[in-house]
C-alpha cells in the first residue's frame, strides 16, 4: 500500500525546471572532485521531524494531515516504518536517524517499552535489508518523559540515572543490530534551570561516567560506531552544558573521552550560541572533531531552535567548504533536523521540504567545490601569514623562539614589515560571485 500517493520518485530535472517534485540541483550521480553527490552528501531523514511530529505549538494543537491518521498504538508505530521507508525511497534519502521513543510507544514499564522497540526494530530491519536503506545514527530520548524533569546524566535522582543508563544500553544494542554507523548523544536537559540548587561539578563528573560506561558497553558488545555528541547552548534549560563545539571539546578532553567521541553540528544550535554554522564546524575541523551534520536553519529574528529546514546557500555554501576542506565527514552525513512549518501541514510539504533543503545543499557543494579548486581563499591565507614560512615567523613556528630571542628580534629590527589590508569586503565579493555568478 502506497502512502503517498501523489507523487512518485522524485527526480533530477535540472536548474530551469518547473516541477515542483523535482530536483534543481541535486544530481545524485554527478561527480564533483571526484566523488559522486550521493557520496558527498549522505542526507537522512529524521524519523522524528517527517514521521511523529504532528505540527503542534504551545499556542495550538496539531495540524498535520498524514496518511497514518487512521492507525493508533503499535500499528500506527509500524504504519509509520512503512511510510518512512516509501518516503525514503521515494526521496533518494540513503539514511534515516531516530530517537528510541519515535519508533514506538513507551508503553507502562521498561521491559514493556523494550519489547515495543523490538518489535519494531524487526519490522525496520527487514525494510532496511529489502530497500537497502541504512541507519546514521540512533539516539535515547532522555528529555520528553516527565521522570527527566532534572535532567538525564546530570540529574538528582540516582534512579533516573539508572533508566537513561537503561535506555543507552538498549539504544546500542539495537544500533548494533542495526548496523547503526553513529550513535549520537543529545543532552537534551543536560543542564541547569538554576545554580542555586545544582552541584555543576557531580553533574558533570556524571555525565562523564556515562559516556566511559557507554563507550565500555559498545565495546564489549562490538559495536564499532562513531560515538557524537550534539552541541547546545540552550532550551530547554537555561543552560546546557554542551553549549558549543568548543566548550564540548574541553569537557572531552577533560575527562579523556575525546578518542571516543567527536561532534554531530546543528546550524540552528550554532546561531542559538551566538555562533555561524561554519564556525561550528571550523573549530571542530581544526581539533580533528568534525563528525556528522545536523542540517537546518534557525530564523535571524527568533531566539529559539525553529529547525527549519536549510533552504540558504550561502550559508550551506561555507558549510559545505568546511566538509570539504575537511576531507569529507567519514561515518557522519547530513541529518535533516528540520521540521516543516505549522502551516505547511499537508504530506506533499514533507517532500517540497527535503527537496529546498537538498537542492540547497548541492547547490552549497558544487559551489564550495569550486572556490577549493580555484583555491580562491586558500591563496590569500597562504600569502597573508607567509611571514610565518620564512625567518624569524618559520622560527616562531618550529618553536625554536623564546620571549628573549623575540625581544632582541624586535629591538634590532628597525623596519619591520608595514602591515597588509584584510580585504574583507573584497573577499565577500568574490564570495558572492562564486554564489550568483
Ligand atoms: C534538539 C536536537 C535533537 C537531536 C537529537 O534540539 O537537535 O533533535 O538532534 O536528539
Ligand atoms: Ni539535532
Ligand atoms: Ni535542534
Amino acid at each position: 500500500m502506497a502512502y503517498y500517493e501523489n507523487v512518485g520518485k522524485v527526480a533530477y530535472e535540472g536548474s530551469q525546471s518547473q516541477n515542483p517534485f523535482a530536483f534543481k540541483f541535486y544530481n545524485a550521480d554527478e561527480v564533483v572532485m571526484g566523488k559522486k553527490m550521493s557520496e558527498h552528501l549522505k542526507f537522512a531523514m529524521a524519523y522524528w521531524h517527517t514521521l511523529t511530529a504532528e505540527g503542534s505549538d504551545p499556542f495550538g494543537a496539531t495540524t498535520a494531515v498524514r496518511p497514518w491518521h487512521s492507525y493508533s498504538g503499535i500499528d500506527l508505530a509500524k504504519a509509520r516504518v512503512e511510510a518512512g521507508f516509501e518516503f525514503m525511497d521515494k526521496m533518494g534519502l540513503e539514511y534515516f536517524c531516530f530517537h528510541d521513543i519515535d519508533i514506538t510507544p513507551e508503553g507502562s514499564s521498561l521491559k514493556e517499552f523494550f519489547a515495543n522497540i523490538d518489535t519494531i526494530v524487526d519490522l525496520i530491519e527487514s525494510n532496511m535489508k529489502s530497500s537497502g536503506k541504512k541507519l546514521l545514527w540512533n539516539t535515547a530520548n532522555m528529555f520528553t518523559n516527565p521522570r527527566f524533569v532534572h535532567g538525564a546524566a546530570s540529574t538528582c535522582n540516582a534512579d533516573v540515572y539508572a533508566h537513561a543508563a537503561a535506555q543507552i544500553k538498549k539504544g546500542l544494542e539495537v544500533g548494533k543490530r542495526l548496523g547503526g554507523e553513529n550513535y549520537v548523544f543529545w543532552g537534551g536537559r543536560e543542564g541547569y534551570m538554576s545554580l542555586l540548587n545544582t552541584d555543576m561539578k557531580l553533574e558533570q563528573d556524571n555525565i562523564a561516567r556515562m559516556f566511559h560506561m557507554a563507550v565500555d558497553y559498545a565495546k564489549e558488545i562490538g559495536f564499532d560506531a562513531q560515538f557524537l555528541i550534539e552541541p547546545k547552548p540552550k532550551e530547554p534549560t537555561k543552560h546546557q552544558y554542551d553549549f558549543d563545539a568548543a566548550t564540548t571539546i574541553s569537557f572531552l578532553q577533560k575527562y579523556d573521552l575525546a578518542k571516543h567521541f567527536k561532534l554531530n553540528l546543528e546550524a540552528n544550535h550554532a546561531t542559538l550560541a551566538g555562533h555561524t554554522f561554519e564556525h561550528e564546524l571550523r573549530v571542530a575541523r581544526i581539533n580533528g572533531m568534525l563528525g556528522s551534520l545536523d542540517a537546518n536553519q534557525g530564523d535571524m529574528l527568533l531566539g529559539w531552535d525553529t529547525d527549519e529546514f536549510p533552504v540558504n546557500v550561502y550559508d550551506a555554501t561555507l558549510t559545505l567548504y568546511e566538509v570539504l576542506q575537511n576531507d569529507g565527514l567519514g561515518k557522519g552525513g547530513i541529518n535533516f533536523d528540520a521540521k516543516v512549518r505549522r502551516d505547511s501541514f499537508e504530506a506533499d510539504d514533507l517532500f517540497l521540504a527535503h527537496i529546498a533543503g537538498m537542492d540547497t545543499y548541492a547547490k552549497g557543494l558544487k559551489v564550495a567545490a569550486k572556490l577549493i579548486e580555484d583555491r580562491a581563499f586558500e591563496k590569500v591565507i597562504e600569502e597573508r601569514y607567509s611571514s610565518f614560512s620564512e625567518g624569524i615567523g618559520a622560527d616562531v613556528v618550529a618553536g625554536k623562539t623564546t620571549l628573549a630571542s623575540l625581544a632582541e628580534y624586535a629591538m634590532n629590527n628597525e623596519t619591520p614589515r608595514a602591515n597588509k589590508s584584510g580585504r574583507q569586503e573584497h573577499l565577500q565579493s568574490i564570495l558572492n560571485q562564486y554564489i550568483y555568478g
